[in-house]
């Protein structure tokens, strides 16, 4: 079961943090849960307080950073290929060196479509019944039409988000990076995300920053 989170507009320092959104990794989040007010009403519920107090998520180099690609280059991988914990689903994507545009965060990201629509998988540890969000960062290759980038998040397999980014405006040097965020129920010890592009060209849209935060904000 997942549902399209709220999107939160571009990323921002200050926002403040929401309460009943437990980051699940390493660096700290910029954004979290959105719907508030349902994360306080949850927060006492039955349903929230049976989340485990130390669920954990294994989501691995979210920021594309590995492999490292020769900066001010690209490197496309395909179908079936690996790009450090993540597959290749389809097509092709474009994994975007340093200085070749600007990142959301570290110095790499990824376009989602390389010589044609890609997509890109990994499975991650979950527990069973705990509610968890998804959020990534979201823009668009400014290179080349169209100008409106298309893409999917499935979670396990079922379409759990739409998204789409509109370069007009961007540049390569200020990407306009926006978040986006899925929520969903955990239903097993793991689960899977993919991103999908459906822009079948070789300007894609491009995801970076990809976290999952253990999250109470319901679904
Ligand atoms: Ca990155």
């Amino acid at each position: 079961m997942a549902i399209d989170a709220t999107p939160a507009g571009r990323f921002a320092s200050d926002a403040p943090r929401l309460r009943g959104c437990r980051p699940t990794h390493a660096r700290p989040w910029r954004r979290l849960c959105a719907g508030a007010g349902l994360a306080a009403a949850l927060a006492g519920s039955a349903a929230f307080a049976a989340a485990p107090a130390n669920a954990t998520s294994g989501l691995a180099d979210g920021s594309f950073e590995t492999p490292v690609v020769t900066p001010g280059t690209f490197q496309t991988f395909s179908s079936g290929q690996l790009i450090g914990p993540w597959r290749v689903t389809n097509g092709s994507v474009d994994l975007i060196g340093g200085g070749f545009w600007q990142a959301s965060d570290g110095r790499q990201s990824l376009d989602l479509s390389g010589g044609s629509a890609g997509g890109v998988t990994q499975t991650f540890a979950t527990r069973p019944g705990v509610i968890y969000e998804v959020i990534y960062a979201l823009a668009g290759n400014p290179q080349g039409s169209p100008a409106v980038k298309t893409g999917q998040v499935f979670i396990n397999g079922a379409l759990a988000q739409n998204f789409s980014f509109d370069v007009t405006g961007h540049t390569v040097a200020n990407m306009g990076y926006v978040t986006r965020a899925v929520r969903f129920r955990a239903t097993g010890v793991s689960s899977t995300v993919h991103f999908s592009s459906t822009t079948n060209s070789a300007y894609g849209p491009v995801i970076d920053d990809v976290g999952v935060d253990r999250c109470g904000c319901g679904v």
